[in-house]
């Protein structure tokens, strides 16, 4: 095993390693910029080096900076969390070339789950079904509209080097073909360097529901079930639960199968996910894999009583996968909902700043992940999730009603958070009924009145 692990990320999955490496015996070095010096993934790792300013350019995302921290402290292996360096293939690569583990998949694995049209034609070769599309990226904008116009409007450009919703563009009729092509491409450019889009047909109002991957370095796969991830706004998850209460026993075995076949056709290696989206008749289609452990791997967590992050950290180190597939069970229904520095009656609406009261909820099947406490500032520079908040309970009712108490008790104060949105939501009748889809959160906003989204009381 290795006896010293750095962790080149901050927050909440900073501290969720560093609390597994403590627990298997594993020292930890933190990395932090200059306005994360008072976090907790500062204060409870071993060590903790500063490697640069405020900005994420200048300080987690310097690749240079984080082997200058784990040369100094002598590290055996990078734990990458999400976000930052996580899916950059570059930077497996060198952790390779300096003799340091890194803890996820092989570099080439990063580089082709990472061009997604490419991960669709992995998909494909396993038989799994995609939505249909473009073979591959578009290389002729003749050819791409003479499909989109037999495959029917709307389409979906999107672009090989995107995922989680950055650069698409909706296409709703063959009139504007070419200017949001155009757009696409541009976009694409701009944001990833690489302008290479491709079409799917567009799925309304789909559930979006992904399968949590193990894999070992032998060869060895195994999922750890669904999570259903379809509430959310503007393509950022605010509430995911597992497993879906959409899925029938027959589709989370075809799916999880499904799931499985992609990881072993790309030779994946240690966790990570594989998404789809499922239409009302229950029609399933991969869309992309996350080559990284995520932020909602929590729920899964509960359901099946397996630690991810620690068998994240036994396989690379080399061990062998000891769970089989059969004894990956529904053990309990858990449900996530992210506590975001922001303003749901405004919108949404960013609020960095100090918490000057901090209470968060306990008791029986509330586990509570977060990095922050009273006296803390939020930095305005990175993403504004604060906590996350999971319950688990026997039924789904009971994770339900489980979460609106530890809603209820959870106390910040000096900041607008999301958790009288997410109050709201579990009272809501949609939600209760179990087959919402990506459309809830617009429908919702619209028949709940703002003073619910920022009800405070007890
Ligand atoms: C789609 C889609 C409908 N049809 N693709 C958005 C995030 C990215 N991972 C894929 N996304 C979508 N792709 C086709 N062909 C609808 C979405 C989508 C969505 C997906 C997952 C979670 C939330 C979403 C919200 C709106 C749209």
């Amino acid at each position: 095993m290795f006896e010293k692990v750095l962790i080149a990320n901050r927050g909440e999955i900073a501290l969720r390693i560093i609390r597994t490496c403590r627990e298997l015996g594993i020292k930890t070095v933190a990395v932090y910029s200059e306005v994360d010096d008072q976090s907790l993934h500062v204060q409870l790792a071993d060590e903790a080096i500063c490697i640069g300013s405020a900005a994420s350019a200048d300080s987690y995302l310097r690749a240079d900076r984080i082997f200058g921290a784990a040369e100094i402290t002598n590290v055996d292996a990078i734990h990458p969390g999400y976000g930052f360096l996580a899916e950059n293939s570059t930077f497996a690569e060198q952790c390779c070339d300096c003799n340091i583990a890194f803890i996820g998949p092989l570099p080439e694995t990063i580089a082709k789950m990472g061009d997604k049209s490419s991960a669709k034609n992995i998909a494909k070769s396993v038989h799994v079904p995609c939505v249909p599309g473009s073979d591959g990226v578009i290389e002729s904008e003749l050819e791409a509209k003479k499909l989109a116009d037999s495959i029917g409007y709307p389409v979906i450009i999107k672009a090989a080097a995107g995922g989680g919703g950055k650069g698409m563009r909706l296409v709703n009729n063959s009139v504007s073909f070419y200017k949001e092509y155009k757009m696409a491409r541009s976009e694409a450019e701009k944001s990833f360097g690489n302008g290479a889009v491709y079409l799917e047909k567009y799925i309304e109002e789909p559930h979006h529901i992904e399968f949590q991957i193990l894999a070992d370095k032998n060869g060895k796969i195994i999922h750890l079930l669904d999570r259903d991830c379809s509430i959310q706004r503007r393509y950022q998850k605010l509430i995911e639960e597992a497993p879906s209460p959409f899925l029938s026993e027959k589709l989370r075995g075809e799916m999880g199968r499904a799931a499985v076949k992609i990881a072993e056709k790309c030779g994946y290696q240690n966790a990570g996910t594989v998404e789809f989206l499922v239409d009302r008749n229950g029609s399933y289609y991969f869309i992309e894999m996350n080559a990284r452990i995520q932020v909602e791997h929590g729920i899964s967590e509960e359901v099946t009583d397996i630690d991810i992050v620690k068998w994240q950290l036994l396989i690379a180190a080399g061990e062998k996968l000891t769970i089989d597939q059969k004894n990956v069970k529904i053990r309990k229904h858990a449900i996530e909902c992210r506590i975001n520095a922001e303003d749901p009656a405004k919108n949404f609406a960013p609020c960095p700043g100090d918490i000057a009261l901090y209470y968060s909820p306990g008791g029986y099947g509330v586990r509570v992940d977060s990095h922050v406490y009273a006296g803390y500032r939020i930095p305005q520079y990175y993403d504004s999730m604060v906590a996350k908040l999971i319950t688990s309970g026997e039924t789904r009712e009971l994770a339900i009603n489980r979460m609106y108490r530890a809603l209820s008790e959870y106390l910040i104060g000096g900041i607008k958070t999301t958790i009288p949105f997410s109050r709201a939501v579990m009272m809501d009748k949609g939600f209760i009924a179990g087959n919402y889809t990506t459309k809830f959160v617009e429908d919702f906003l619209e028949r709940t009145p703002l003073d619910a989204l920022n009800f405070e009381g007890y």
